[in-house]
């Protein structure tokens, strides 16, 4: 059963026309600029500044930013195929800019003040860089577990945040934090001891370490954050209240779950491709590859599942455009999505055989790259509960 359609947060868009336009030179761009430019980024560990620039041009920092503030004003099903079209190339790609539009500016609209929006969209829009900080060394999945301490200054007027965030994604570029802290020592009901707070990373106090090293990704950043004793003022706090941050942090996640599905979604199509040209070039028994029906076994199945999260990305972007609650629809599209993904690129690496072991090849980055996916954003264990909990408590709600 769906939650009734809210008409104030139904959203329209871009107007399609000028969409499938942009979408169009997009898809150019990732197959004749962003493709041949990938091992330039896997030799470097790094997106050329050139295309980043580019992307900055294309205004895909602010894609999703509300056009009265200078963005494009995309809407959900809009924001899915911009990442989904993205992420046929290298993870990387999508990484630099992924936070900004999804994560950080799901906050700013579900729970910034009209002054955070004010001064924060604009930023995005211009290419300024945001990050997630959530994760910390001692809680992942248990995010309500943070131990990171925002304490009220004696005069009333700001706060000092202490602590560490763990994995976040482009914290080594970023500009700017969304860091959830706890305002209240001990757990309160409904985790309402988190908050959330923006904090630029240029902040006295504000440190990252060193990018840590990845199975794939290449390109692509995390580090930890350290706060030491860092000030911020009293309009840092998201939407001016505490006891917030975890409700949006989790908003937040439906819809970086809706990203990374997307992603996931792409870069299984991707291998896919891949893996259909290397069984028509490579023979064996005198014969391409493709025509066994073992191979073909694998490139339907294949085939088969991509087509079912592609329509899970349809339907649960256009239910989020519909004002629907999607908890639960983001969470099972990011869960089949990314271990889809996974089943694709392990049997692409069989069809390869023994060059799919071989870095040589592209098979072999394809499944590392895809590891994450399964993981960040939420593990498929931690959503499976989710999706059974709401599931047992709409049941209830209804029988009993
Ligand atoms: N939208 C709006 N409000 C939400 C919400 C959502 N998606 N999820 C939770 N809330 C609010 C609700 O008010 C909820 O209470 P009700 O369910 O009674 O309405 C309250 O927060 C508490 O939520 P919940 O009971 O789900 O919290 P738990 O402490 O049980 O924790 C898990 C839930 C484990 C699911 C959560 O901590 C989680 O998602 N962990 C994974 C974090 C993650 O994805 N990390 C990845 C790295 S961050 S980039």
């Amino acid at each position: 059963m769906n939650a009734p359609t809210n008409p104030v947060r139904a959203n329209p868009g871009m107007d399609s026309d000028t969409f499938e336009q942009f979408a169009e030179q997009l898809e150019r761009y990732v197959k004749e600029r962003l493709i041949p430019a990938e091992e330039e980024v896997i030799a470097n560990d790094a997106v050329p500044p050139e295309i980043i620039d580019e992307m900055r041009d294309m205004g895909l920092f602010g894609i999703s930013v509300p056009e009265e503030y200078g963005g494009a004003g995309l809407n959900t099903s809009q924001y899915a195929r911009v990442v989904n079209m993205m992420s046929y190339a290298a993870p990387a790609f999508r990484s630099i800019f992924s936070i900004n539009i999804g994560m950080f500016a799901s906050a700013l609209k579900n729970g910034a003040t009209e002054e955070q929006r004010q001064e924060w969209y604009p930023k995005l829009v211009e290419g300024k860089i945001a990050c997630f900080g959530l994760t910390e060394p001692g809680s992942g999945s248990d995010s309500a577990g943070l131990q990171t301490t925002a304490k009220p200054d004696p005069d009333g007027n700001g706060w000092t945040l202490n602590g560490t965030k763990r994995y976040i994604t482009n914290a080594p570029h970023a500009d700017v934090a969304l860091i959830m802290a706890r305002t209240e020592k001990e757990n309160l009901p409904k985790n309402a001891h988190v908050s959330a707070f923006l904090v630029p990373m240029d902040a006295p106090g504000v440190s990252t370490g060193s990018p840590d090293k990845k199975m794939g990704q290449s390109g692509s950043h995390i580090s930890d954050i350290m706060l030491d004793d860092v000030k911020v003022p009293g309009d840092a706090l998201l939407g001016g209240e505490t006891g917030k941050g975890f409700r949006f942090a989790m908003q937040s996640l439906d819809n970086g779950r809706i990203s990374v599905g997307a992603a996931a979604t792409a870069y299984a199509r991707r291998a896919l491709d891949s893996a259909l040209r290397y069984a028509n070039e490579r023979q064996a028994f005198g014969e391409p590859i493709a025509r066994f029906q073992l191979i073909q076994a694998m490139l339907a199945d294949s085939e088969t599942e991509i087509y079912a999260a592609e329509c899970m990305m349809r339907d649960v972007t256009e239910r989020a455009d519909r004002g629907e609650n999607i908890i639960t629809k983001a969470a099972a599209f990011k869960v089949f999505a990314s271990e889809m993904c996974g089943r694709v690129v392990d049997r692409v690496v069989q069809i390869y055989g023994g060059a799919g072991y071989l870095a040589e090849y592209d098979a072999e980055r394809f499944y590392r790259d895809a590891r994450i996916y399964r993981i960040y954003e939420g593990t498929t264990q931690i959503l499976q509960l989710q999706i059974a909990k709401h599931m047992l408590r709409e049941w209830e709600k209804e029988n009993l």
